[in-house]
């Protein structure tokens, strides 16, 4: 390149290090995936180049005219892919989408009431660590002790004691499916708004797998890097009365400039989801999760709610004699990625927490079917008989090593 006479060959080698830890190692975490060429393409693309603040036809600066129909597309995708009244496709990330819809749809202060982080909920739905947990009221809510589902009387009851502005329904780690529905019937009794996070479940939302927040929120947002397996970044959906004031908090209220190579990239994503092979992934991210949980369920291992009904498992490690930090430590010793997690009740901090989150949306983007998750799920109880056994966790990750050679990750090869 003209001006540079050196080439950074530390972030070069760095890139290549990673790129050998992706291709070496089993992807379990239920928030990651891997992006296609196609998406890689378009966020490593010189869009990165322009600045674009405002909104198609709508800029600041000159010279937007292919970056406007890089956002126009991707709008409209969204829209067509969630059959929505109106999309935002600038958020930076799910926080900033987040961020960006209390700034719409709260005032500083506020009562809000959103899932409890150790029971599955987000950091920003009300953590007290989190701008959400400063700034607004938040009241929790979880899951039922004995059946470790919502508990949707329990939450109306929460709502009409606390009568918050707006309810936030959506989770991180919660694996069944959410009655939307119900969630806006307690929402309309308490005369509250209802926004959904549907982060984790975009991918089963887009192709039916998932009911549907949209019919059923003013507002709905999301990541889509997880499930719906787009570049690292975010969006909102809302009803159209919503729009003017969604749109103004994005930018100006809470962003400066969009990031035109990661819009492009969403736009992509979209497109991609709208295909009908999308469907088919989905469906097996489902099947995976289904086996993956039978086979740790007969393995021995306790499943928070007994199962899933979505593309991931949380299992409470409490009865194997196991915190969440060292079974994530030796799985990862081993090669097999997984998340530490905080499980309902649970009497351990975040940092070592009781249980770990299992999720199958980059083993299915590799291809893994049944088979590979019966020989993942034996290699994972192997481990965690024998944390500390270093044969054992060679020979595991000797076995993993060569499930990798034959899946290899999709975009980079
Ligand atoms: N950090 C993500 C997850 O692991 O679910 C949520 O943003």
């Amino acid at each position: 390149m003209a001006g540079s006479s050196q080439q950074d060959t530390e972030v070069s080698h760095l890139l290549q290090l990673e790129t050998k830890r992706q291709r070496e190692t089993i992807n379990l975490i239920a928030a990651e995936n891997y992006a296609s060429k196609a998406v890689l393409e378009a966020q490593g693309s010189l869009l990165t180049n322009k600045y674009a603040e405002g909104y198609p036809q709508r800029r600041y600066y000159s010279g937007c005219v292919n970056i406007d129909a890089v956002e126009s597309l991707a709008i409209e995708r969204a829209k067509k892919l969630f059959r929505a009244e109106h999309a935002n496709v600038q958020p930076h990330s799910g926080t900033q989408a987040n961020l960006a819809a209390y700034f719409a749809l709260l005032e500083h202060g506020d009562t809000v009431m959103g899932m409890s982080l150790s029971h599955g909920g987000h950091l920003t739905h009300g953590a007290f660590v989190n701008f959400s947990g400063k700034w607004y009221k938040f009241v929790p809510y979880g899951v039922n002790q004995e059946t470790e589902r919502l508990d949707y009387d329990e939450i109306e009851e929460l709502a009409l004691k606390y009568k918050p502005r707006l309810i936030v329904a959506g989770a991180s780690a919660y694996p069944r499916i959410m009655d939307f529905g119900h969630f806006r019937h307690i929402a309309d009794r308490c005369g509250a708004k209802l926004m959904v996070d549907m982060a984790h479940i975009a991918g089963l939302v887009a192709t039916n797998l998932h009911p549907s927040p949209v019919p059923h929120a003013q507002v709905v947002t999301s990541s889509t890097h997880k499930t719906l397996r787009g570049p690292r970044s975010g969006f909102i959906l809302c009803q159209k009365g919503w729009a003017s004031a969604i749109d103004a908090a994005v930018f100006p209220g809470t962003q400066g400039g969009p990031l035109m190579h990661v819009i492009a990239a969403k736009a992509v994503c979209f497109f991609e989801a709208l295909q009908p092979n999308f469907y088919t992934y989905q469906r097996s991210v489902l099947e995976n999760a289904s086996v993956l949980a039978a086979e740790l369920k007969n393995l021995g291992l306790r499943l928070i709610s007994g199962g899933t009904d979505t593309h991931l498992v949380l299992v409470d490690l409490s009865p194997a004699g196991l915190t969440g930090k060292a079974a994530e430590e030796a799985l990862q010793a081993a090669g097999i990625l997984v998340n530490r997690n905080t499980i309902p009740f649970d009497t351990r901090p975040p940092q070592v927490a009781s249980g770990i989150r299992l999720g199958t949306p980059a083993v299915t983007s590799c291809g893994f079917g049944f088979e590979e998750i019966k020989q993942v799920a034996s290699l994972i109880v192997k481990v965690l008989s024998h944390p500390d056994d270093e044969k054992v966790i060679r020979e595991v990750n000797t076995e993993v090593k060569a499930i990798c050679q034959r899946f290899p990750v999709p975009g980079f090869e």
